[in-house]
């Protein structure tokens, strides 16, 4: 039981990474049909053992999840303050990773004062609305892992994690359905099939338990989730197509912001788990990020939030190495995923 969950924690980071690092040249990018064939052909290549290449490089999505693993291995009690100066000091050492365009303001307040308040540099963003970017989200898998069976620290930490940055409910929300996502995936056993309907509900169930409310429920704010949950499971019963894809992106999307990527990541985890034509593989790790490729817009951070819910249900088993090869920081994120499972041995009981 404790080599498979070990290897879970291994497949999720990896997992997180290949998305990441994979998707990074598409970011941006409308995909249209010849391009579907242009990624098959990029996942061929990177697959052969043959073929020689620069590292694909890590973005933001790495550089932050590297800090939220390494609060959880250094500090026993999770300290805020520590992980506000691990993702400046991140930030400053490395600017050009592809940061979100706001988000850098936090950084720079959270560094002018001193970290005093590690929460209000990001309730100040847009205007005090707070930041609803996917950035809370796309880190967040760290937290399901070295959480896995304490539910109510899970829950507490991952909030706290996200308000660092991100203090839009919908920013918090979706960092919060992704970590559901991946430590649901990370308790589910991969011999089993996934029940699509099942995952979904369970989702959405739990995450009433724990999301923030917005009093007002201006446009339906607190059910956006609940609902493309909801539209989730009736895509899933669509035969794939073309136009299944259009309408992929009009109710679910594929955008930078939280609601509009998240559930798009558990789709296309879900939809991998069966063969999609244009998709050449028997691998679901493979299909789940090539999927989530071809749909172009913010397609280094749903791959990588994909490939976390995929690696944590598969393990590292299921993930091919020589792919794994290409990406910079795959030894690196390994050790980290050791380390968070090792750490997690001393956490107190509470
Ligand atoms: N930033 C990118 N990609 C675009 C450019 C890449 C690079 N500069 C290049 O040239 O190649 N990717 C990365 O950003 C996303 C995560 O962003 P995060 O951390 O959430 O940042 P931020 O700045 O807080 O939010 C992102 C944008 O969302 C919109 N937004 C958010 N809250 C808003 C609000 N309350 N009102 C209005 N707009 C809001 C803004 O446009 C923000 O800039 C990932 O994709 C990562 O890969
Ligand atoms: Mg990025
Ligand atoms: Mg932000
Ligand atoms: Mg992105």
């Amino acid at each position: 039981e404790s080599s498979l969950m070990k290897s879970k924690f291994r497949g999720c980071l990896l997992g997180s990474l290949i998305g990441d690092c994979l998707g990074a040249p598409f970011e941006g990018d409308v995909v249209t049909a010849g391009d579907k064939i242009v990624i098959q052909r990029y996942f061929d290549k990177l697959q052969d053992s043959t073929f020689k290449a620069p590292f694909k490089q890590y973005t933001d999505d790495t550089a932050m999840c590297k800090s939220v693993a390494k609060f959880l291995i250094d500090k026993p009690e999770p300290d805020y303050k520590f992980l506000a100066k691990l993702f400046v000091t991140e930030y400053f050492n490395e600017p050009k990773r592809g940061y979100g365009e706001n988000v850098i303001e936090v950084f720079r307040k959270l560094k002018n004062t001193k970290f005093e308040d590690v929460y209000k540099p990001a309730r100040e963003q847009f205007f005090g609305s707070g930041s609803y970017g996917n950035g809370g989200a796309m880190r967040i898998a760290p937290v399901s892992l070295y959480f896995y069976n304490q539910y109510h620290s899970m829950v507490e930490v991952a909030k706290n994690v996200t308000k660092i940055t991100h203090s839009n409910i919908l920013g918090i929300n979706g960092a919060l359905l992704q970590c559901l996502a991946v430590h649901q995936a990370l308790l589910s056993d991969p011999e089993n099939s996934i029940d699509p309907k099942k995952f979904c509900t369970e989702l959405s169930t739990k995450l009433k338990d724990i999301e923030e409310v917005d009093e007002d429920n201006l446009d339906n704010i607190n059910n956006i989730y609940h609902d493309k949950l909801k539209t989730v499971q009736k895509l899933l019963q669509k035969e794939p197509s073309d136009d299944l894809d259009e309408e992929i992106l009009e109710n679910l999307g594929n955008g930078i912001r939280a609601h509009e990527s998240v559930p798009t990541a558990i789709y296309c985890f879900l939809r991998a788990q069966n063969e999609i034509p244009g998709i050449e593989t028997e691998n679901s790790f493979r299909r789940t990020i090539q999927y989530a490729i071809t749909l172009g817009g913010d397609t280094d951070t749903i791959a990588c939030m994909a490939g976390a819910i995929a690696g944590a249900y598969l393990g590292e088993d299921a993930i091919n190495s020589v792919l794994a090869k290409h990406c910079e920081f795959n030894k690196e994120i390994l050790e980290m995923a050791e380390n968070l499972f090792t750490a997690r041995e001393s956490i107190p009981i509470k």
